[in-house]
């Protein structure tokens, strides 16, 4: 069984697709640019799949969660059928907007009523919004990544400047999860899988793609860079094996010690933007 077409998204400033499983974001191309976000070529396309690429929408909770014992991974968001409210163009941009509703009955593991509201804008960048209100009658916490893959000509000649100083979860550490801290701009030369505490400005440097993605956000107090280099890429049934030099993830997101906390009728929005400076001089 296969999912119904994407919505095609398209303006004079660019083209995507997204689709309502998940409300996942499966392509942006700026005008005059090559395309931006990755998607694997074994990327599979069915109900309660997570589609590999685009930008999986991580809620409410992160990989196993806090406790590390949360199924699925990475929330259940990215594979529950969201609501298309509205789409439409804006000027020169379009502009798509889906909700989530949540009754607090059908989720055990997050038994409380919420609702999401995710707003795609393609434009000269690419502007996603995710806004969470707490609708029951009781306080609750939740984690929330806006997990996207982006397009790179060669991650090992890639750098990403912004995060020096930083302090990140070192979650690819054999040794297991280990707190480090950045030092300078970050290189790639095996699987790097990083849960950065870092709210700033980022940038990829892409010398082979000759362009600088340039990423930034609002209420977003965690940057999770990952690669998942030969091994891990091999291990996944929908990751090509010769793909992981094609891609990195810079996910924006609220994560473990910064995770969300609402009142009743409380809301948060976290923005995430991606758009191309076409030098590859970086800093
Ligand atoms: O965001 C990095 C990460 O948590 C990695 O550990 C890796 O598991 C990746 O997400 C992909 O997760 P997924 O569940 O989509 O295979």
């Amino acid at each position: 069984m296969s999912l119904p077409p994407p919505i095609e998204l398209s303006s004079a400033n660019g083209s995507g697709a997204a689709y309502a499983h998940g409300a996942h974001l499966t392509a942006w191309t700026p005008a005059g640019s090559d395309p931006v976000i990755w998607l694997s070529a074994l990327a599979r396309f069915k109900p309660g799949v997570a589609i590999r690429g685009g930008v999986p929408i991580v809620f409410p909770w992160f990989g196993a969660g806090r406790s590390g014992k949360l199924n699925p991974a990475h929330g259940f968001a990215r594979t529950r059928v969201w609501d298309l409210a509205s789409s439409a163009p804006e000027g020169d941009d379009v502009v798509a907007e889906f909700v989530l509703e949540g009754s607090g009955t059908d989720e055990p593991e997050f038994p409380y009523a919420f609702s999401a509201r995710y707003e795609v804008r393609l434009g000269a960048a690419l502007q996603l919004s995710l806004t969470v209100t707490n609708n029951d009658s009781q306080p609750f916490s939740y984690e929330e990544a806006l997990h996207a893959y982006l397009r790179v000509g060669d991650v090992r000649q890639v750098v990403v400047e912004g995060l020096g100083g930083c302090s990140y979860l070192d979650q690819a550490d054999p040794s297991g999860v280990r707190v480090r801290t950045q030092s300078g701009r970050v290189t790639f030369s095996g699987e790097t899988d990083r849960i950065y505490g870092a709210a700033g400005q980022v940038r990829v440097v892409d010398p082979v793609l000759g362009r600088t993605l340039v990423i930034d956000k609002q209420n977003s107090a965690s940057t999770v860079v990952w690669n998942p280099w030969i091994d891990k890429a091999a291990s996944l049934e929908d990751f090509g094996d010769d793909e992981w030099p094609s891609m990195i993830c810079i996910e924006g997101g609220n994560l473990r010690e910064a995770s969300v906390r609402l009142q009743p009728t409380e809301t948060h929005t976290m923005r995430y933007s991606v758009r191309v400076d076409p030098s590859d001089s970086g800093e």
